[in-house]
């Protein structure tokens, strides 16, 4: 099974929209492995957002990350990374399909409410920079084989 690392962001916190997400994602079958409501620290979002530091939008992103609290979670399942980006929809929030939680609850590119980690090696570093290994649940649901075969 495979682990990804989501982040409702402030504005999904600050709207009201935390629950409506997370249920979306369990919808699909992923299982919540983690979860925390926590505030990002300027160190934080220079460490989780590294691949962005010197981009135009990056002081912007940092603003708004620490701008109040989120919800960090480890969602785990079949194909978790590839499921979740594309629950999420596209980054620029104008163009992302209806249906996805990006096109159906925000418009713009600053403010698209969810972060998942955009490859397995990428949720690897990511996790950690969140939770400890013993933040992480292991567990069994009677309903897995019902959303996965074999
Ligand atoms: P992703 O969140 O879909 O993986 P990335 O390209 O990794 O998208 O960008 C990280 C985050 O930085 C985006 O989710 C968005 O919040 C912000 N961001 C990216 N590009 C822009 C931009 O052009 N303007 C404003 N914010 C941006
Ligand atoms: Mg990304």
């Amino acid at each position: 099974m495979e682990r990804t690392l989501v982040l409702l962001k402030p504005d999904a916190v600050q709207r009201g929209l935390v629950g409506q997400i997370i249920a979306r994602l369990e919808g699909r079958g992923l299982k919540i492995a983690a979860m925390r409501l926590m505030e990002m620290d300027e160190a934080l979002a220079h460490r989780h957002y590294e691949a962005h530091v010197g981009k135009g939008f990056f002081p912007g992103l940092v603003s708004f990350i620490t701008s109040g609290p989120l919800v960090a979670m480890v969602l785990e399942g079949k194909d978790t990374v590839a499921v979740v980006r594309a629950t999420m929809g596209d980054t620029n929030a104008a163009k992302a399909a209806p249906g996805t939680i990006r096109g159906d609850f925000a418009i713009d590119i600053g403010r698209n409410l969810i972060h998942g980690s955009d490859s397995v090696e990428s949720a690897q570093r990511e996790i950690a920079i969140f939770f400890k290994d013993g933040d992480i649940v292991s567990y069994r649901r009677d309903t897995d084989p019902w959303i996965v075969e074999g």
